[in-house]
């Protein structure tokens, strides 16, 4: 009995070091969410940014503004929004001067986020060297002048296609985007949009670990209650007395 103790003793505190142990955002835990929460329909919003273009009047040209990057609208072959080609910054990025933008969430939420897409695709065709071409993504749970950590950097193809990239699940109230490089142009740097998704706990690993610590603890209050009460680890398992009081009775030794 001491030996069945001790091993339920130890099950359960070898289950508990597994949740102490086990990273807060361990990336099978998670499924990738797929709402777009930077989308401005969703709430996302641009809170900075290093530049766009402007006309002869110092006005942001609509078709080329920074809200162009999350309002959701895609150029695809003929398919050209009038009022939407994309985000073009108003010069090139140049060493120690790349383009930037911050995005918020809605109601400025800290989301736990896994997924980036970029649409690299404008107005201008690919072959002036204007794409995005270079990027970081930072990160900030606090504010947007951060601190920021570094959760992905990588290149972007100069082709017509949304491009995914994947990272741990980090908590990010702010995200900073910085390219460092268009494909050669020495105008412009532009992007069509970006897109954020969260990392969505599946629930199935924590409600495994909450079942398997509950049957443990069942099992450990039975051995306590054996102990206890003298008696045998399944009571529940043993046929109920008979009810027949008369021949319950009849059995019984007489007083002495
Ligand atoms: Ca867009």
């Amino acid at each position: 009995m001491l030996k069945r103790c001790a091993v339920l003793i130890a099950q359960v505190v070898a289950v508990s070091v597994v949740v102490v142990a086990t990273p807060a955002w361990a990336a099978d835990e998670f499924a990738v969410g797929a709402t777009n929460v930077a989308l401005a329909a969703n709430g996302g919003h641009i809170v900075a940014f290093s530049s766009h273009v402007l006309d002869e009047n110092g006005k942001p040209i609509t078709q080329w503004q920074i809200n162009n990057v999350i309002d959701g609208k895609h150029i695809r072959g003929s398919d050209r929004p009038r009022d939407s080609y994309g985000w073009s910054s108003a010069v090139a990025p140049a060493p120690g001067k790349p383009q930037w933008f911050i995005l918020a969430f809605k109601d400025e939420r800290t989301r736990l986020v896994a997924r980036v897409r970029f649409d690299p695709v404008t107005d201008d065709p690919l072959e002036i060297g204007r794409w995005a071409r270079d990027f970081e993504i930072h990160v900030s749970s606090t504010t947007q002048d951060g601190p920021w950590a570094t959760v992905q950097s990588g290149r972007l193809l100069n082709k017509p296609i949304t491009q995914s990239f994947d990272f741990p699940p980090v908590e990010c109230r702010y995200m900073k985007v910085i390219f460092t490089s268009n494909w050669f142009s020495d105008q412009f740097i532009e992007l069509g949009e970006i897109e954020v998704y969260e990392a969505l706990a599946t629930g199935d690993a924590l409600d495994q670990l909450i079942l398997r610590l509950e049957n443990l603890l069942q099992d450990l209050k039975r051995y306590r209650d054996s102990v206890k009460y003298n008696q045998p680890l399944h009571p529940e398992l043993i046929p109920p007395a008979t009810t027949d009081t008369t021949s319950t009775t009849t059995t019984q030794p007489p007083p002495q």
